[in-house]
């Protein structure tokens, strides 16, 4: 009886152990921008694609400056709609993250996500669009994160909307743009359109003091020799029982 009150208790004990390991993660999570629940069905100008017709740009982001102290870039998300009107095709293209100066980005990327579309979005339809960055930054600092789509133009319109409240919602940053089609490597070699009034796209960054542990290294610091203690522990309590006996 006395064992299995103790095999409660230290299960207990490590469980509690591992909660308080995840709730010191999410403690250290320093977030910018609009909640991770945002929800919205107005997908407003700007546009992202191609279309001689209609006022399109092929590389649009937002910037934002590094939290003190929370340097460590994890996910950073924007949320897109589909076209007002159809177009043939979905918008193609992937996420950049570089520094960016008074009017321009600047230096090398320091991350580019993969090819990413707007493919089997329903007409009128928002919906997050996440890109996990996992870059260490300077503090303070100002960056930006853009789609680029100017890699993928093909002649064929493509539309896909960001989401945004039109308004200055978050005071360090803007939604900035560009309509040059050039090389990723001449991204810094004309100035870009910045948003009027401090006009932010619907975005969200979530930053760390330090890299984040993947879930499985987690598990091997904290899982495996709790397990390992657990499995002794109970070993030992047979033995002593089979002693008493
Ligand atoms: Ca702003």
């Amino acid at each position: 009886m006395k064992t299995t009150i103790l095999h409660h208790r230290f299960i207990a004990a490590a469980t509690a152990f591992l909660a308080a390991a995840i709730a010191t993660r999410a403690a250290d999570t320093v977030a910018l921008g609009f909640p991770l629940d945002y929800t919205t069905s107005s997908a407003l100008f700007p546009g992202l694609g191609e279309d001689p017709e209609v006022d399109l740009v092929p590389r649009l982001g937002q910037t934002f400056v590094v939290p003190a102290g929370h340097p460590y870039l994890t996910t950073f998300s924007f949320w897109l709609g589909d076209s007002p009107v159809f177009q043939p095709q979905a918008a193609t293209f992937n996420a950049v993250l570089m520094a960016f100066g008074s009017d321009r980005p600047s230096g090398e990327p320091l991350y580019q996500g993969p090819v990413t579309s707007t493919a089997g979005l329903q007409h009128g339809e928002v919906r997050r669009f996440d890109f996990n960055v996992g870059v260490s930054l300077n503090s303070l600092a100002r960056y930006v994160v853009f789609l680029n789509a100017a890699p993928y133009l093909d002649g064929v319109p493509s539309f896909a909307t960001f989401a945004s409240t039109g308004t200055d919602v978050y005071p360090n940053g803007t939604l900035v743009s560009s309509r040059s089609t050039a090389s990723l490597d001449q991204v810094s070699d004309s100035p870009w359109q910045i948003g009027a009034s401090g006009w932010d796209v619907v975005f969200r960054a979530e930053f760390r003091s330090v890299p984040e542990p993947s879930s499985l290294p987690l598990l091997c610091v904290a899982g495996i020799p709790m397990l390992i203690g657990l499995w002794s522990y109970r070993k030992c309590c047979r033995l002593i029982s089979k002693q008493i006996r």
